[in-house]
């Protein structure tokens, strides 16, 4: 294991710099109105914090090319990678909270910096491997493993201190079902082991689990940091998030893939993304969104198994 006996710190990000709907920073606050710290000692974890990080943003931020908000976006993940690599050093497992997903910059740069030989599964419909050039939006979520790859090209002057930790080898997605068209040159490009919905119908997902797993972590003994963007599962178990794609993971694939990553004992990091309660439709919408939340972190954490 990676941290001291089930020992976890809980990280709130109420973050929604890097894209442009408002309601993603209150994810965090409703996962936890659900009971996740409750849910999580009855599976015998022990929090050792559980800490709401504030975000403020500067000022001035004007666009950087296309990229929206660059100083907010990298004032903030900064911040949240070195509370990340502080939660490791103090030996506990980090479980970061969104927000959206630009987050990843900095829990991936926190999780890599103490785990230089980890491995890195996205759950996502989307890629969110577009750099500064080739983004559609603008919106840094769309971006973030660009970012962590270090395939900023130019790296833009705010994200300086984002260091290129990340190998295309130690990558995997699963969930994929909107992926841009330079998204998908880079994929091809640095050859990333890339799992769509397509591979999923066509091998089930306990295959296609264990064809992430044997491209990333072949030996089965690197660190794993998750990160899993609450728009992999279908709109219809998770509805209220801000870039919906029909098609998606039912909520057992979604479980089972946290389930596999918990049973490999190598988990090291989470991240659970992008719900947006304010985006429900109705008081139902959001709470299956949420509740799907917490049961995947549940599973992760060794609820399912036995
Ligand atoms: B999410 C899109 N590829 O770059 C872009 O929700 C969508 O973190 C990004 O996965 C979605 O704007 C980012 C079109
Ligand atoms: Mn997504
Ligand atoms: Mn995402
Ligand atoms: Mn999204």
């Amino acid at each position: 294991r990676f941290y001291d006996k089930k020992n976890v710190a809980i990280l709130g990000c109420p973050f929604n710099g890097g894209q442009a709907r408002v309601g993603v920073e209150t994810g965090p606050l409703h996962v936890l109105e659900h009971g996740l710290e409750q849910q999580l000692q009855s599976l015998d974890w022990t929090i050792t914090s559980c800490k709401n990080l504030t975000f403020t943003p500067p000022a001035s931020d004007p666009d950087e090319g296309k990229l929206k908000r660059p100083r907010f976006v990298s004032e903030s993940t900064h911040k949240v990678a070195s509370e990340v690599a502080d939660i490791i050093k103090s030996g506990s497992f980090p479980l970061t909270i969104g927000g959206d997903h630009s987050l990843a910059i900095g829990t991936v740069s926190g999780v890599f910096s103490q785990f230089p030989d980890a491995c890195l599964i996205w759950i996502d419909a989307h890629a969110d491997i577009n750099t500064p050039a080739s983004t559609p939006s603008g919106n840094i979520h769309g971006c973030p493993v660009s970012f962590v790859m270090g395939l900023a090209d130019p790296c833009p002057p705010q994200f300086e201190w984002v260091k290129p930790l990340l190998k295309a080898n130690k990558l995997a997605y699963i969930g994929l079902r909107d992926v841009d068209a330079g998204e998908r040159e880079i994929l091809k490009k640095h050859n990333i082991a890339a799992y769509s919905m397509h591979h999923v119908d066509k091998f089930g997902i306990g295959k296609v689990v264990e064809m992430a797993l044997e491209k990333v972590n072949p030996d089965r003994s690197a660190p794993i940091h998750l990160s899993l963007d609450i728009d992999a599962l279908d709109p219809q178990h998770a509805p209220a998030t801000g870039t919906p794609v029909r098609g998606g993971l039912s909520l057992r694939e979604a479980c089972y893939i946290c389930e596999a990553l918990a049973e490999t004992g190598n988990l090291a990091g989470m991240d659970i993304m992008e719900c947006n309660p304010v985006l429900g439709i109705d008081e139902r919408s959001v709470t299956s969104t949420i509740s799907a939340a917490c049961s995947l972190v549940r599973c992760a954490m060794g609820e399912t198994l036995l």
